[in-house]
């Protein structure tokens, strides 16, 4: 148990990336297309999305794929003591539905858990981060089609088989959730003319979560070490006001957000969403054991990204806010980002004592910080704003480990080296404690440089969350 003075012994601090939004090397060694190597650059997802632009982040990223030393030595440097990356599916199986993979693809992630013990930093590996295999859509309409299982369990228990005794921590699909908002980068299906989208999204995320059991069950037999643990992109949703239709409104979307964790972390789905199947006529196709297979192998932890709270009121229910389709309406009382993200940290203790309450699993923290626009004065990144951020953040997660007895056992913070943002397909939109010389159009020398928000999440994780 966690429940003392402070961040328990062991706690494991460090930072989080995914592989298309930093590698680069789209198409290196044998690689093949992904979803995201098929979109380009534009400050507007619906843009991104029709192609505009002529500048695809993914081909290049950050080119950790060539700089993978030099930025493990850094994070090393701030003192890490995990990391969390995801391995490009792409790499390990081109198309996704090959019986072989490809040894290259293998052997460039041997190399980085390799550097990684060098340092003594965990791993910690999504196993598919918005980046599914292009012709995985095309030839089988992406994970509508149950074959994808199939696929995916093969590709899981290659990695958990190839990086046995390297890797112990494992996050199945980096915000499941995200099928509402991102279907092209998550489930790779859509409805077609006369389907209703709906339908297709909720069929398609059965089977990521039979996939996800299934790859669980596959990680224990292969080795009892191995931990699994499921990813939701979260925000706790309060009520514009105590007028209770608004408090009805925002306990409906919190139920809606949760219905991704009780899955993975309970084994089945909840009344409310059998519930809600029946009013709109949604017939989920659940094969023969696969309830089963959902209750027989459920997560070992939660993890969720927190950047921000949402709001909801009844009359504007269901209208999603600016900027981030999960953040809902703006809460007068909060602040924003440059991308109107509204800041709340203690929304993140509220979020840690609703998983904590509602599971009692140990919880991590995989994703969460500011991104901004930084600027260089005089050969320095003075991101104070970044480090207020962090710092409020880091004392909402001690509050509430010490004060609520929250079992909180990793903090790693979102984009901790500089790298293409989800959203926005932008370089612009900086998180990391390491500034990287990359621009929206793909210019920049790509050089490195600690900002002054590198000191000082060094100085945090040598006090163990105490000097902030
Ligand atoms: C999450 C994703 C990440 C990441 C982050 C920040 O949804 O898991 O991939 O990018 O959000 O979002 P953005 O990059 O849009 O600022």
């Amino acid at each position: 148990m966690s429940a003392g003075k402070g961040f328990p012994e062991g706690f494991f601090w460090g930072g989080a990336t995914a592989a298309n939004q930093f590698e680069g090397g789209w198409d290196a060694d044998g690689k093949g297309p992904s979803v995201i190597d098929q979109l380009t650059c534009s400050r507007d997802f619906a843009e991104r999305f029709a192609g505009v632009g002529d500048y695809y982040p993914s081909h290049t990223g950050i080119d950790f794929y060539h700089c993978y030393k030099e930025d493990i030595a850094l994070f090393a440097e701030m003192g890490f003591r995990m990391f969390r990356m995801s391995i490009a599916w792409t790499r390990i199986f081109p198309n996704g539905d090959e019986l072989e993979p490809n040894e290259a693809g293998l052997a460039f992630y041997d190399d980085i858990f390799d550097e990684l013990a060098k340092y003594g930093i965990e791993p910690l590996v999504t196993i598919s981060h918005f980046e599914m295999p292009q012709y995985l859509v095309d030839h089988y309409g992406g994970w509508k089609n149950r074959k994808l299982i199939g696929f995916f369990e093969r590709y899981a228990t290659t990695l958990f088989e190839r990086y046995q005794g390297k890797v112990n921590y494992w996050l199945t699909f980096n915000e499941i959730n995200m099928a509402t908002f991102l279907p092209q980068i998550s489930i790779g299906s859509k409805a077609e003319a006369g389907e209703s989208q709906e339908k297709i999204m909720y069929q398609a995320l059965h089977h990521q979560f039979v996939a996800s059991a299934l790859a669980t069950k596959a990680a224990r037999a292969i080795d009892p070490e191995n931990r699994i643990g499921c990813m939701i992109a979260y925000a706790p949703v309060y009520p514009l006001s105590a007028k209770p239709e608004d408090v009805w409104s925002a306990q409906r979307k919190e139920e809606e957000k949760l219905f991704f964790s009780d899955v993975h972390a309970r084994g089945y789905y909840p009344p409310s969403k059998l519930a809600y199947f029946a009013t709109k006529g949604i017939n989920v196709t659940f094969e023969q054991g696969d309830e089963e297979i959902l209750a027989a192998h459920t997560v070992d932890f939660i993890s969720f990204s927190y950047y921000a709270s949402s709001a909801a009121s009844f009359a504007q229910s269901g209208v999603p806010g600016e900027g981030n389709a999960l953040m809902g309406e703006k809460n007068p009382y909060l602040a924003e980002s440059e991308w109107g993200w509204q800041v709340d940290p203690l929304g993140l203790r509220v979020a840690l004592n609703t998983f904590h309450s509602r599971y009692q699993l140990p919880l991590m923290v995989v994703e969460n910080g500011l991104g901004a626009i930084d600027e260089i004065v005089d050969g320095k990144i003075h991101d104070d704003y970044r480090i207020s951020y962090l710092r409020d953040h880091v004392k909402a997660m001690r509050d509430a480990i010490v004060l609520d007895g929250v079992d909180l056992v990793a903090y790693t913070s979102w984009g901790c080296i500089d790298l293409v943002s989800a959203g926005t397909g932008e370089m612009a939109k900086r998180y990391g404690y390491i500034y990287v010389d990359r621009n929206n159009d793909g210019s920049g020398s790509l050089d490195r440089m600690k900002k002054d928000s590198f000191y000082w999440y060094q100085k945090a994780i040598a006090s163990n969350g105490e000097d902030l």
